[in-house]
């Protein structure tokens, strides 16, 4: 009897060690990113590192039922080399190290349509990149999944990534089209953010009251209790102020939106600024008043990218109706 029990605290004891061991191992496995374990990884949900397209569909419209083009809205050269080890974890296992390029589409996009080999990247010499992976992180909350985020090899200060075009299909969030063929010119390295989009948002995305989540990427700050009317401004690529915090109230004061009112233009500043806290290129500007948004105005030379580069004067239409 004495012998059993201490045979089964061995025992015990040894398997604890072995799950113990096994669970260190599988940590260190999903630290590391290992793509085999891409399963147990959440945010490989919204990575794709496939090199070639594997959608198989039928839709080949490029203009959606309301006249809207399927069409790339930006590409943003925004770091040259050396995304850091942490993206291993949020983006792809080969992150690390590579360019890194928002590119905004003018649809929000079906997420399975989307493999890193849908890209074609050719630089100003003629090179044609490698798209090793892309990812909707971290602009991923609800009414945002039109920014994908390409990791590889674009090129560098000296030879800059000059277009980007859709050569697999890639498809809008609603079937209607596809994006195939679609091309727009790159920003270069040296240039700041400018505004891609601005729309306004349907009441169901606002988070009203509620905080950016505390995970790393996804999940930003609503607007606040008395909320009436949400414009949401994609910009080219992620924004902070020049010291790598976040967008704060001098920041809101500086947003200008024209709003129409019975025939005459006024400018208005948001009540609060939002979407904040979750690292990606979108802020959501909230009012306290109902209105028909026209514009977004944002002036030069208050938020960088992850360069430092400074933003020019920039302004954009206010799009309006479903994504
Ligand atoms: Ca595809
Ligand atoms: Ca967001
Ligand atoms: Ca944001």
């Amino acid at each position: 009897m004495k012998r059993n029990s201490r045979f089964l605290v061995i025992l015990s004891a040894f398997v604890a060690v072995l799950i113990g061991g096994l669970a260190i191992v599988a940590f260190a496995m999903f630290v590391i990113g290992t793509p085999w374990l891409a399963a147990l990884n959440p945010y490989y949900a919204l990575a794709d590192w496939s090199n070639e397209d594997t959608t198989v569909t039928e839709i080949t419209a490029t203009i959606d039922d309301r006249g809207r083009e399927a069409s790339l809205l930006s590409a943003f050269f925004g770091v040259d080399g050396g995304l850091p080890p942490l993206l291993r974890i949020f983006f792809c296992p080969f992150a690390p190290g590579k360019d890194g390029m928002p590119v905004v589409f003018s649809h929000e996009l079906d997420i399975g349509s989307v493999q890193a080999g849908d890209f074609r990247v050719v630089s100003q010499a003629g090179s044609v990149g490698t798209v090793a992976c892309t990812t909707f992180l971290p602009a991923a909350d609800k009414g945002e999944l039109r920014t994908v985020l390409l990791g590889g090899e674009f090129g560098s200060a000296a030879d800059q990534p000059l277009s980007v075009e859709i050569v697999g299909n890639v498809l809008s969030m609603d079937g209607s089209v596809n994006f195939k063929g679609a091309q727009v010119s790159v920003v270069p390295l040296e240039d700041g953010p400018s505004i891609a989009l601005a729309r306004t948002v349907p009441e169901a995305q606002w988070r009203v009251g509620e905080r950016a989540t505390s995970l790393p990427w996804g999940g930003g700050s609503g607007c606040p209790v008395g909320t009436r009317l949400a414009v949401r401004v994609t910009w080219e690529g992620g924004v902070t102020n020049p010291d790598g915090s976040d967008a704060d109230d001098e920041d809101r004061k500086r947003y200008g939106v024209v709003f129409s009112e019975a025939g005459d233009r006024s400018e208005r500043v948001p009540t609060a600024l939002a979407d904040l806290g979750d690292g990606d290129n979108n802020h959501l500007l909230c009012f306290d008043v109902e209105g028909d948004p026209r514009e977004v105005r944002f002036p030069a030379g208050f938020l960088t990218d992850p360069r430092d580069d400074l933003n020019p004067d920039t302004a954009a239409p206010v799009a309006r109706g479903p994504g």
